[in-house]
Order: structure tokens, then sequence, then C-alpha cells
């Protein structure tokens, strides 16, 4: 079981002071280190952008991604190993803008993967432009007029899509987050957890404040095996209801158990032995 020392790298977080990616970070090393997700078991994918700065801030065998393309990379290794967890940081933009084809179809496919978006409803590294979950009438520097654009749920289009665990947590209440991380790796098929993160710097609608004001958490009633009902919960948007926690959970065959040349082993456990293509060749010829 790795210590939150054992976690530890030579790099210094260099996000803005107050940015949400401090909390998402300490939320998922809380989680490994309970739950035991080191190296020998686990691999952390990143995309481009503020957020795809925390691989270099966890001792985690890690791959940063080109913008856009986390979840590829994510499910190619799934494929090799099927016994690794495998986790994807991606922001708002990285999943829904450039990747958003990628996220669609992990979802429809139901990888084994966690998907965790670092949603900051904007694009931060590249100093504040508006993003695919940006609300309509946002000013940022790419809108200085307001957004014309509606906003993309990240969790309507994760139901609709056909990912078999969402969720959407709060980044600074750390406690939940990582129960949440926790539950989400557990569940067996496409994970997606949409994380509310405030950009201190380039977004001043969605603040700490706005957050802590507008949020509150699905209690024990609600039913998160009804499609229908999470799809319409997560269409809400409105001042205080602005709901957190798992929103729909269904228990359907992942894309990796489904997979014949998986069953026996993982890939990389095959021999790399010489193959004899010719015999192919001329059958096909
Ligand atoms: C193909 C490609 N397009 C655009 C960029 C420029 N770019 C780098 S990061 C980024 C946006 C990052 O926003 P987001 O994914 O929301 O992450 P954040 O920085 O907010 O964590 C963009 C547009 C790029 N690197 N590659
Ligand atoms: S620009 Fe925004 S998202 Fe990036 S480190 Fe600063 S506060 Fe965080």
């Amino acid at each position: 079981m790795p210590t939150l020392a054992d976690l530890s790298t030579p790099c210094s977080p260099n996000w803005c002071p107050g940015c949400g990616d401090f909390a998402i970070w300490a939320a998922l090393k809380n989680a490994m280190v309970r739950q035991g997700w080191d190296n020998t078991n686990s691999v952390l994918v990143a995309g481009i952008g503020c957020h795809g700065h925390i691989i270099n801030f966890i001792k985690l065998t890690s791959f940063e991604g080109l913008h856009g393309r986390a979840i590829p990379v994510a499910t190619g290794i799934k494929l090799a190993n099927h016994r690794l967890n495998v986790f994807v940081s991606t922001g708002d933009g990285d999943c829904l803008a450039e990747g958003g084809n990628h996220f669609v179809h992990a979802c429809r496919r139901n990888h084994d993967l966690t998907i965790l978006i670092h949603d900051n409803a904007i694009y931060g590294l590249t100093t504040g432009q508006t993003s695919p979950t940006s609300p309509h009438g946002f000013h940022s520097k790419s809108t200085p007029a307001g957004n014309i654009d509606e906003p993309i749920s990240p969790v309507t289009l994760a139901i609709a899509s056909g990912a078999t665990f969402v969720a959407r947590g709060y980044a600074s209440d750390i406690p939940k987050l990582t129960e949440l991380i926790i539950q989400a790796n557990d569940h067996q098929g496409l994970s997606v957890v949409d994380i509310l993160q405030p950009c201190v710097t380039f977004n001043k609608d969605y603040t700490h404040e706005f957050f802590q004001k507008n949020t509150y958490y699905l209690g024990n009633n609600y039913d998160r095996t009804n499609r229908e009902a999470a799809f319409k919960k997560s269409l809400e948007w409105d001042a205080q209801k602005i709901a957190l926690g798992i929103f729909y959970e269904s228990n359907k065959p992942s894309y990796e158990s489904q997979l014949p040349q998986l069953a026996e082993k993982p890939l990389i456990e095959n021999p790399l032995a010489r193959i004899e293509m010719n015999d192919l060749f001329k059958h096909f010829s």
C-alpha cells in the first residue's frame, strides 16, 4: 500500500493558488492510499491543459496525451493490460471539445476506464477562452460579447452515450470526491466523474462561493438505476439546484470483459514469438 509520501515527486504543483486542481490532486492521492493503487496496478493518462500537469505531481506510471486524445491512449492501455486500473484526467475542453468524439464512443463501448473531468468551464492553460461547458452568455477572451452557444452537460452526455457509472463531484469537498473516485474505479465499465472545479484566475462566474451556494448532494431516496430520471436530473442547473453524487449506475458487461482475446490473460502476457505471415498472405491472395 503506498503512503502519501510514496506518491510525492520532486515537482511542486504550479497551479494558481486556490485552483480546484489542488483538491482533485489531493482526492486522487487519498483514494490511491486507501485502495493501494500504485505503479504495480494503476496508470494515469492526462490530456493537455492545466489539469494535465497532475501527472507531474503524483508518482505513478503516467502518460500525457495530445490535446483531446487522453481517452484513446487510455483505451489502448486497458486493452493491452486489462488488469490495470486506468484513470483519465481530462479537462472540459480536452474531453468535450477536441476529444468529444472519443468521449462519446468510449461511453458507448463501456470501456472499463475511470474518467475524471476537471470541469472549470474554461480553457485554463491557454489563458481563459470559452469552453463547451461555459454557460450561455459567458464573457471571456474568445466571447467578449457573451457566449452564443449553449453548454454541454457532461453528465447528460455521458448518460446518453451509454456510460454505466455517471457522477458529479465538487473539487473542494475532498472526502466526498475521494469516495466518488473509489466508487467509480470499483465499477466495472465506463465511469465518469464530472468534477466542478473553480479556475480562480479566469472564470469569475463558477467560483468556490458559487458552488458552495448552489450545489447539494442527491439523497438516499434518489434511485440511480433509473436512466430516464437520471437524464432529467442531469439537465437541472438552476440556482441552488445543482446536484452532486452518483446520477446513474447500471451493470452491463464492459468492453474488455467481452473480448475473447482477453478471456484467458492480458495481451501483454502473450509471448512475442516470431509469427510466420506467409501462409496468411497466401490464404488471402
Ligand atoms: C490539437 C490542439 N489544439 C489546441 C491546443 C491548444 N490548447 C492547449 S490546452 C487547451 C485547452 C485546455 O482547456 P481544458 O482542456 O479545459 O483544460 P484546463 O487547462 O482548463 O485544465 C488548448 C485549446 C493544443 N495544444 N492542441
Ligand atoms: S489558470 Fe485556472 S485552471 Fe489553470 S492553474 Fe490557474 S486557476 Fe487553475
